[in-house]
């Protein structure tokens, strides 16, 4: 058993207490006939807490972990023992990765494959005892210098078959550690410059690489969601899934629109110009919502800063569209969040996740209450309540049936309040 976390004890729910504990987030609280624990599903990541060593673009390694650097099956394994203590100290449902995170990278495609596996069934012996369940797997195809010009949209076809392979042994440790989603973030599925770029040829090429994604999964059997994360740049000057109404065109196009949902990352909402609410309103009136992943941009900066939500109204929000998509299925809120890069305590990292519970908690809370009271559903169904006595969309007329019976009553149209801030005070009233 690993000594990182030496005099941590197991977070517990006690809004008393002095020392760190859960003043929001109680697992078994039941709100509409569902616990906490069951509305949430809160993930942690793997990458941000276990692999990142705290670099930025001026500075390198600020975290002295003892299982730095993870290039050896001792050291991965040695990461994997403090990962699942963490798991165990939050008592998370859900644990996600990479196959990057997990493993270190061989000197062959088959050596890479044979050290996931044997990872994977290090995780499993852990998730078997008592240990999370799996919310989602990925492949890093964006770190490895392979991967440069695009993973799937590589202008060279050999990489496009590395990423297959690589994706189908993911897909396959994804399914055997039962696994609920698997997720495609296309970190490198972009240009740097249109200048070098044959768009329409790259947009098929990634088309065609979701298609076949589709087809193995029906083959083995895997009944997870295939979750694509949208990010409109960073890395790439442009990413090709820009946000969900592009990515809704995207699937549309290949006839992927009833096979693959979506992750929607709070900051990537930032980065595309849109709020998290918006996105995931988004999703869920396109019939692809699929999962979170939970974080905050810092609105000054305008990088994809990963920071632990919190900023309760924002999150309210958020959770309001996800009840409202009839809460999560397959999918969970993921914190993909990462500390800052002075954080450098084990301690840090515990505080971190149970602030960031507690902020869900609360959001989730506040969401719930304003659905039960009706208190914005009411207004927004009073707004629109003379489509109701219209009928919907004048079924089986004409533009001439419609004009003409605006020509026959003499319309003249008198607009009303659209009353935005007395809703943003009813949502005050909540949060
Ligand atoms: C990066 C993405 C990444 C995905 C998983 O910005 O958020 O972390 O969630 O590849
Ligand atoms: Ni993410
Ligand atoms: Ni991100």
């Amino acid at each position: 058993m690993t000594r990182f976390f030496d005099d941590i004890a197991p977070v517990t729910f006690d809004p008393s207490a002095d020392a760190l504990a859960f003043r929001h987030y109680n697992a078994d609280e039941m709100l509409g006939g569902k616990s906490m624990r069951d509305h949430l599903r809160f993930a942690v990541c793997y990458w941000h807490n276990f692999v990142w060593e705290g670099n930025d673009p001026f500075g390198g390694q600020t975290f002295q972990r003892p299982w730095f650097p993870a290039d050896t099956m001792d050291q991965a394994k040695a990461k994997a023992d403090v990962a699942f203590e963490m798991f165990r100290l939050l008592d998370v449902p859900f644990w996600c990765f990479h196959d990057h995170d997990i493993r270190p990278e061989g000197d062959s495609l088959a050596e890479s494959h044979k050290r996931l596996n044997e990872m994977a069934d290090y995780a499993m012996a852990k998730m078997q005892d008592g240990g999370p369940k799996l919310l989602w797997g990925t492949a890093n195809m964006f770190s490895n210098r392979r991967y440069m010009s695009g993973a799937s949209t590589n202008p060279d076809p050999d990489v496009f078959a590395y990423c297959a392979s690589t994706v189908k042994a993911c897909l396959d440790v994804t399914h055997r550690l039962g696994g609920e989603n698997y997720v495609l973030w296309g970190g490198r599925e972009g240009y740097e410059t249109l200048l070098n770029t044959d768009l329409d040829r790259e947009l098929h090429q990634m088309g065609r690489f979701l298609q076949m994604v589709v087809e193995y999964k029906h083959k083995i059997g895997f009944k997870g969601a295939i979750l694509i994360e949208p990010k409109p740049q960073e890395p790439t000057k442009h990413q090709y899934d820009f946000d969900v109404a592009t990515v809704y065109g995207f699937l549309k196009r290949f006839g992927l629109e009833n096979e693959v949902k979506v992750n929607v990352e709070q900051g990537h909402a930032i980065l595309a110009g849109h709020s998290f609410e918006h996105e995931l309103a988004m999703a869920r009136t396109l019939g692809i919502f699929g999962s979170i992943d939970m974080n905050r941009n810092d609105y000054q900066s305008g990088w994809d800063t990963d920071q632990f939500p919190n900023n309760v109204p924002e999150v309210a929000l958020a959770y309001y569209e996800v009840l409202k998509a009839g809460g999560f299925t397959t999918g969970g809120t993921n914190f993909d969040a990462k500390l800052r890069r002075q954080s450098l305590d084990p301690m840090d990292l515990i505080a971190a996740h149970v602030g960031a519970m507690d902020v869900c908690a609360r959001g989730l809370k506040a969401a719930h209450a304003m659905l039960e009271d009706d208190a914005l559903e009411g207004p927004r169904r009073a707004r629109y309540a003379s489509w109701e006595k219209a009928g919907h969309l004048h079924p089986g007329k004409t533009l001439e049936d419609v004009a003409a019976y605006a020509e026959a009553a003499a319309l003249n149209p008198q607009p009303v309040s659209g009353r935005q801030e007395i809703l943003e005070n009813i949502v005050n009233r909540y949060v």
